[in-house]
């Protein structure tokens, strides 16, 4: 038995897995039909023959992992070690679906030995950096390391993790965004899945849109906390988008902009029953609604799986979709060496 902070720590890490390793079949499709998405989602809840079939991370989980690691290792940030542990993980597994141009960050550190571990990432784009998902899909044990920091703090660290790869501030606002909407449902005291009906969407997004004004307030342009008050109406609304309709209008791309408001509304979108998809669990729906969305399923799906996850906390998620994933025992056991961190044990 755990505590239920520890419980919502696990959650976090094996929901980014999860999300990762279970939403990767489907990276690219253009909207997942239902039929499809049913049938695939059904399989993965049922035990069939001796041997489970396992399914495989990608570059999100490569690079949550190495996130995690470093921040342990070092007890804070340290840009030289992440950088090095971003660079070998990337060596020993090149074929992981990494982003097409972060492996040449990882490049240009090698042949620079990480001399400065933040230039190579200046370069990307012709000197605009990268505003690719790639550092918001990794950031997940930021908010869990920063459980106890201050805002400032918290949003220091995060943009640190991310301007390793993402110098653009699409690129490390994005990662801010994902790390504040979990870190809010770290601190959203849930103790089980019993109490979802106190779980507040309308009041969760207004503070969350009150954290990213103070992010984005010294800027020409407010793009996230832009899209996160068109998700205020739609939620205000209540309508229920289906995945088209997300699509269109949060987005489903590798650009974070396109893809971690999409994550945090499906997050939210998921805490109700869906018409299309029958299930009572709130991480099964979330996995439904994430993949059901196409493009960039699998880092979609890991970061509002995460959501959940920080939210209700990993007794909540399946046990056979657990053991699908590749590593899913290394994970959990970075989930709570986080918290013994935190915890100051
Ligand atoms: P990245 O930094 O290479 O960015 C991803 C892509 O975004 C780039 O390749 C560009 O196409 C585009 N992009 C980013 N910044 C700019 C800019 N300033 N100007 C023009 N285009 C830009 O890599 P990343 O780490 O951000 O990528 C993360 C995503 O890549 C994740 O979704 C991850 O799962 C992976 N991914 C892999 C595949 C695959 O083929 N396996 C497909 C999609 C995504
Ligand atoms: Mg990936
Ligand atoms: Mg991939
Ligand atoms: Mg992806």
């Amino acid at each position: 038995q755990v505590s239920q902070l520890a419980n919502k720590f696990r959650g976090t890490l094996i929901g980014a897995l999860l999300g990762d390793c279970l939403g990767a079949p489907f990276e690219g499709d253009f909207v997942v039909t239902k039929s499809v998405l049913t049938n695939y989602v059904t399989k993965l809840q049922v035990e069939t023959g001796s041997v489970l079939q396992m399914y495989s991370y990608t570059d999100d989980t490569a690079m949550t992992k190495s996130v995690a690691e470093s921040l342990l290792e070092c007890k804070g940030f340290d840009a030289k070690d992440m950088a090095k542990r971003f660079t070998f993980e990337y060596e020993q597994q090149p074929k992981r679906g990494y982003g097409a141009n972060v492996v040449d960050v990882f490049s240009a550190l090698k042949l620079t030995d990480f001399e400065d571990p933040f230039a190579p990432a200046k370069a990307q784009f012709k000197g605009l950096g990268s505003y690719g998902n790639g550092s918001a899909m990794r950031i997940s044990p930021v908010a869990l390391f920063g459980y106890n920091m201050p805002f400032d703090q918290l949003c220091d660290l995060t943009k640190n993790c991310s301007l390793l790869t993402h110098t653009n501030r699409g690129g490390y606002n994005g990662a801010i965004l994902q790390c504040l909407a979990i870190h809010q449902a770290l601190h959203t005291n849930i103790t089980d899945i019993n109490e979802a009906a106190k779980f507040n969407s309308k009041e969760f997004l207004n503070s969350l849109i009150d954290s990213m004004t103070k992010v984005e307030k010294d800027e020409t342009s407010q793009p996230f906390t832009d899209k996160l008050l068109s998700m205020k109406k739609v939620i205000e609304e209540e309508k229920e988008l289906g995945a088209l309709d997300i699509a269109y209008l949060f987005g489903h791309g590798v650009a974070a902009i396109n893809s971690v408001p999409t994550a945090i509304y499906i997050f939210l979108r998921a805490q109700k029953p869906l018409q299309e998809y029958e299930t009572d669990n709130v991480f099964v729906r979330t996995l439904y609604l994430s993949i059901s969305v196409g493009g960039d399923t699998d880092t979609i799906a890991s970061m509002a799986c995460s959501l959940t996850g920080a939210l209700y906390g990993a007794t909540e998620i399946p046990e056979i979709l657990i053991k699908r994933c590749e590593v899913n025992e290394e994970i959990m056991k970075l989930a709570d060496n986080l918290y013994a961190a935190v915890m100051g044990k």
